[in-house]
């Protein structure tokens, strides 16, 4: 289920388990292992030596002594030599492994390091893009967050290059939205082969449609959208026009009939909220619940509190996470936020890249997640809202 990216350094990451990018006599080393084993406290090492050694591309699993996290997955990634040498399946394999070791020890949360992609020399965005397969793949048929742990700008090889394609292309549409320009020096990202497989536009987007931008954020509902409320959510007796200003304030009688009727009628046009037109949606498309939260990349428990608790507020992120997941089109998405008092705005450069994709016809929640972590922005969809 969830799969997140974070920039953080493991050792602080609250999971379940952490994953070690060991070496095959697991007694420590550099980089994340030193970092992994400096933190536990020498409990680890001893613990290590107990099991022997690790040969590449299987995990072993330790307690976390010192560690926040119940457990330590230790693996052993291929050392890279031209990628012609299995160092790909071997590189899927310690991620799958250590996944299916986690699994067994009942964790609900697993944080990995970009395995190999450090002293052992795999490049940066092809190691990335095996973690991201791999994880993806295996939380298919999962009940488990997965965060992928990206600890400074070199472990995702920084992109000068990323200005092209994509990422080119959205900066174009931030750009063009009015918001002040992105420091490039912050931003991560690797090269655009991490975003396989999305198609990328010659030129940013336009307003094609001629719609007016919403300049005050709130959302301007289409004819298709209008119908739709008509005919599906509007009591079918509902006028359909807004009762005129009155030119002075007139007095409200709480004791007046007349004014409580006319307030009751007022009233019926409260629309359904944003848990029934969730359940509907996703009758609408066929889904299950399951395959909307998967879809969402969204915690189970975080979608059965939006189902049975009709008081619970979901965040903006998971309201979007839900709009992705169910691949709803810009308008649906913006009737949704609104029915959840969120609003998409063009001040906002998160926004703005949800906004970007919604109109290019959707694209899956990872995708959309790993640009927004490019851009250094929330995420979609988490285990914790
Ligand atoms: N938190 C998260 N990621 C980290 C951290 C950290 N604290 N420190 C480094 N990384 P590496 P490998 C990233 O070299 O390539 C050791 O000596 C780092 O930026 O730790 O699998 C072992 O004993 C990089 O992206 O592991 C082995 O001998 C990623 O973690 C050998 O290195 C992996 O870098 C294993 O090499």
């Amino acid at each position: 289920m969830p799969f997140e990216l974070i920039r953080d350094d493991i050792t602080r990451v609250r999971a379940d388990a952490i994953v070690n990018a060991a070496n095959p006599s697991l007694l420590g080393g550099g980089g994340v292992d030193g970092a992994i084993h400096r933190a536990a406290g020498p409990e680890l090492k001893e613990a290590c030596r107990a099991i022997g050694g690790c040969k590449t591309g299987e995990a072993v699993i330790t307690p976390g002594f010192r560690l926040p996290c119940r457990y330590v997955i230790h693996t052993v990634g291929p050392v890279y030599q031209d990628g012609r040498h299995g160092e790909k399946e071997l590189l899927a394999s310690c991620y799958r492994n250590a996944l299916l070791l986690a699994e067994a020890h009942g964790c609900e949360s697993v944080a990995f390091p970009l395995i190999s992609a450090g002293v052992y020399g795999y490049p940066g965005e092809e190691a990335a893009q095996v973690a991201r397969d791999t994880i993806l793949d295996f939380l298919k048929t999962r009940d488990m967050t997965v965060f992928l742990v990206f600890y400074d700008s070199a472990s995702f090889r920084v992109g000068r290059q990323m200005a092209d394609g994509l990422m080119k292309s959205i900066q174009a549409y931030i750009d063009d939205a009015g918001t002040a320009p992105y420091d490039t020096e912050r931003r991560l990202s690797g090269r655009n082969d991490i975003f396989n497989g999305l198609p990328l536009a010659s030129q940013a987007p336009s307003y094609e449609d001629g719609a007016p931008r919403p300049a005050s954020g709130r959302p301007i509902k289409s004819r298709q959208t209008r119908r739709y409320f008509a005919e599906t959510v509007l009591a079918p007796d509902q006028p359909e026009e807004k009762a005129p200003y009155p030119a002075a304030p007139a007095a409200f009688r709480t004791d007046s009939a007349q004014d409580r009727a006319a307030l009751d009628r007022y009233l019926q046009r409260q629309d359904a909220g944003f848990r029934d037109m969730l359940l509907r949606r996703i009758d609408e498309k066929g889904m299950t619940d399951a395959e909307c939260y998967h879809c969402a990349n969204l915690d189970r428990r975080v979608f059965n509190k939006i189902k049975n608790q009709p008081d619970y507020r979901p965040g903006k992120t998971t309201v979007l996470a839900l709009c992705v997941g169910l691949r709803l089109t810009l308008d649906e998405t913006r009737d949704m936020l609104d029915r959840a008092g969120y609003s998409l705005s063009s001040s906002s450069k998160a926004d703005l890249i949800v906004e970007f994709f919604l109109r290019r016809g959707g694209s899956d929640i990872y995708t959309i997640n790993e640009v927004l972590f490019a851009y250094d922005q929330k995420l979609l969809g988490s285990a914790a809202e």
